[in-house]
């Protein structure tokens, strides 16, 4: 049995012979599915989500580049919309490799790694005008028994340095929010931005999501924030060479406020551990990279 991979103009398939799988929008490379060997679908996608290219998917693993959040005053990023462009943005595939090394592979068929490339050339003229360097990106997916690797390569093509926010943005699929924790928060301060984006200290080594949530964790000590179901671990999210944390949830309201969030009780079924570069701002001289992702193992 070997890897099993389609293509088409809108989107990337891939499928281990264990039954793990993995699907990619080509617009804003947005991971919208990934199941583990036994069928478990790992991601949680509205059943409102916009998958036609002509806005950001509710769902799945959008990517924030180069912005988190909305853009501040006076600044490079200002004109851009909330979280930037790369996740409203056609990327393209630029092919597969069956990788022998890294973190989610054994040798042999038992992984695969797709990417997915953006530059300057492939954006908007507002989005190129909003934000006028010249930078190229490459995402790496790498589907593997039980784990996800996505990772994101910034370079600098020009000469001119520029500063950038990354995040990955991930919904993940809970069976009931109410019996949800997320561990190895603690020991850090995190912004409350249900509580006008005050700062407190995270003393607690869980965190339960029992009302509306959104918290940014900066410079965490160590790399894996965990989601347990029931007391048991469900999904560890691990950080590479990024240190911040957002842990969302938006809850009754909110979420049927959103026209794109369906349906309105899938609060109580989704969780955001958004892995990113979010406090302050990463800076690249020309010709210079920065790389930055998670590495996403699921226990079921
Ligand atoms: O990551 C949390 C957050 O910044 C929330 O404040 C909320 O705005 C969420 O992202 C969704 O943003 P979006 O632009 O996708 O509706």
């Amino acid at each position: 049995p070997q890897v099993d991979i389609s293509a088409d103009d809108s989107k990337v398939t891939a499928r281990l012979p264990t039954g793990d799988s993995v699907e990619v929008l080509l617009y804003g490379a947005t991971v919208i599915s990934w199941k583990s060997n036994s069928g478990q679908e790992n991601l949680w996608l509205s059943q409102k989500a916009v998958l036609d290219g002509s806005k950001a998917v509710r769902g799945g693993i959008p990517i924030v580049f180069p912005v988190f959040g909305p853009p501040p005053q006076n600044h490079a990023t200002s004109s851009l919309p909330q979280h930037g462009f790369a996740r409203s943005t056609r990327w393209e595939y630029l092919g597969k490799s069956t990788s022998e090394s890294g973190a989610l592979s054994r040798g042999g068929d038992d992984s695969v790694k797709l990417d997915f490339g953006l530059s300057q050339s492939q954006l908007s003229p507002e989005s190129r005008k909003a934000w006028p360097y010249d930078f190229s990106l490459v995402y790496s997916v790498t589907l593997g028994k039980d784990g996800l690797q996505t990772m994101l390569n910034v370079r600098n093509e020009g000469k001119e340095s520029f500063e950038f926010q990354m995040l990955l943005h991930t919904y993940f699929a809970v069976k009931n929010i109410s019996n949800v924790s997320t561990s190895g928060l603690a020991g850090t301060s995190y912004i409350d931005k249900v509580l006008d984006a005050t700062e407190h200290s995270s003393s607690s080594p869980t965190l339960s999501i029992t009302g509306e949530t959104d918290r940014v964790y900066k410079s965490l000590k160590q790399d894996t924030t965990s989601i347990l179901q029931d007391d048991k671990p469900r999904l560890d999210v691990v950080r590479d060479n990024l240190t911040d944390t957002v842990v969302w949830n938006p809850w009754k309201e909110k979420a049927k406020a959103m026209g794109d969030f369906a349906p309105d009780e899938g609060y109580m079924n989704m969780v955001c551990v958004e892995v990113g570069s979010v406090d302050g701002w990463q800076k690249l001289e020309g010709g210079e990279t920065f790389e930055g992702g998670q590495l996403v193992k699921s226990h079921i």
